[in-house]
């Protein structure tokens, strides 16, 4: 090779090819936190606990919580997994704080 540009996927003296590797990017695999139903947790607790670590609405964290009242579980949030995990320790961590029992788990996000 002379002092002309290098091909690109040549190496500088001759003749070996040098292919690229492709790259090794993949989505992370996603984790939803999920609110579970119970008798005794109130209702304005519920709310503002959606609202407090999963950053929503009112009137948002209200549809959420109906939906857990009466479908029994619901997704407040869809997360990498150490976020996932770490809301949903915080969550139960809080509830227990203030003797409420409930249940709160990050779970693998079905994938499409
Ligand atoms: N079922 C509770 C009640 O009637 C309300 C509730 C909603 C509790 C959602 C937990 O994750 C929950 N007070």
């Amino acid at each position: 090779m002379g002092d002309g540009p290098a091909l690109p996927n040549m190496d500088r003296d001759s003749s070996t090819v040098v292919e690229e590797a492709p790259p090794e990017l993949r989505k992370p695999k996603m984790y939803q936190v999920v609110l579970l139903n119970d008798d005794y947790t109130p209702m304005e607790f519920v709310v503002e606990l959606i609202e407090k670590f999963f950053n929503k609405s009112r009137d948002v964290a209200t549809r959420i919580m109906l939906l857990v009242h009466t479908e029994g579980r619901g997704v407040c949030g869809v997360y990498t997994q150490d976020i996932a995990e770490t809301k949903a320790a915080l969550v139960s961590k809080y509830a227990r704080q203030y003797e409420h029992p409930l249940l709160c788990e990050a779970e693998p996000c079905s994938d499409e």
